[in-house]
């Protein structure tokens, strides 16, 4: 594979395992990491990495150049949390970078683009269970909004000048190599960290607060499957699923293998934003043109990252 691939954001919770993954299936050489700060060892180690500021159109245009590549993985964003308390800085980051690729496959210098939307894009008003792929969509946090002008954004240049670029929208993704960081559903990360150091944990969102999450594996699973699919011919951002859970049923599959486990219940301003969020998601369109299903349920999860953070074996 003389084309190669780019993943901007490759120190984050999701870029991480990406590179891994997408080195494992095209090797080594031909996946190029990329980030504003250096990456885990494991990424670092494994591959070529680049230090790049998805802002400077020059920086990135010299290692696309540089490489050849021909596919992009854009990664890097401000999320829900955090971005409350940046809203400009978000929204310049969350669509200038977005415009910075989407100009590359538009002058034809690259040829794909995957760039994540999120359920973020849903709001108050959308259906809360098993929203569907085509709803009501608005979004009441500034993530969400830049989300929803980003996918809007993709379909403009999809359409108007051809654009191969492929999104979906991830529901909060649970993993252990990388820790999240500014998420509304980051709660459900650190919990297992707490869970396993402290026997308890304080959650920012109330216990029966429903949220669609995802183990890693399938996150990685989905976006790889989409940008190996045939071209559809319209742009879509693919509403994915796999579980629904609160923090109090996560707590319960934790305390299966942690019986000593306790959960207190401290809400801050975070609570806003899951509140304007579906409980769960109807993926049945990405099923039907990709053939996408989730594989990993709530015990597998639970298993899983009590395994990759060696509390169990
Ligand atoms: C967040 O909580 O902001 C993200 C997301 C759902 O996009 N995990």
């Amino acid at each position: 594979m003389n084309q190669k691939i780019l993943i901007i954001g490759s120190s984050g919770q999701i870029g991480t395992e990406l590179v891994l993954k997408l080195r494992q299936i095209y090797g080594n050489e031909n996946v190029i990491a990329s980030d504003i700060r250096k990456a885990n060892y494991e990424v670092m180690e494994s591959g070529p990495f680049e230090l790049l500021d998805v802002m400077n159109k020059d920086d990135i245009y010299e290692v696309v150049e540089k490489y050849n590549i021909k596919q992009v993985y854009l990664m890097a964003a401000m999320l829900s949390a955090i971005a409350e308390r940046n809203p400009k800085k978000a929204w310049d980051l969350n669509m200038n970078s977005l415009f910075n690729i989407l100009d590359l496959a538009k002058d034809k210098v690259i040829d794909r683009i995957f760039w994540p939307s999120s359920i973020a894009v849903f709001g108050p008003d959308t259906p809360k269970e098993e929203t569907p792929q085509n709803t009501i969509i608005k979004p009441i946090t500034v993530y969400g909004i830049s989300k929803l002008a980003g996918e809007n954004w993709c379909a403009y240049y999809h359409d108007k000048y051809g654009v191969d670029v492929r999104s979906v929208r991830y529901p909060g993704i649970i993993s252990y190599k990388t820790t999240p960081g500014g998420g509304t559903t980051d709660y459900a990360v650190e919990i297992f960290y707490e869970a396993i150091r402290r026997k308890s944990y304080a959650s920012f969102l109330t216990k029966n607060t429903t949220l669609p999450m995802m183990y890693m594996d399938d996150a990685i699973d989905a976006t790889i499957k989409l940008m190996q699919a045939d071209n559809t011919g319209e742009y879509i951002a693919y509403n994915i699923a796999a579980l629904s859970f609160s923090p109090k049923e996560l707590a319960v599959a934790i305390q299966k293998y942690i019986p000593e486990f306790e959960m207190n219940y401290k809400p801050d301003t975070r609570q806003e934003i899951a509140d304007s969020w579906p409980k769960s998601i109807d993926d049945s369109k990405a099923n039907n043109d990709w053939d996408w299903k989730a594989k990993i349920d709530l015990d597998q999860l639970v298993k899983s990252m009590l395994q990759g953070l060696h509390y169990l074996k």
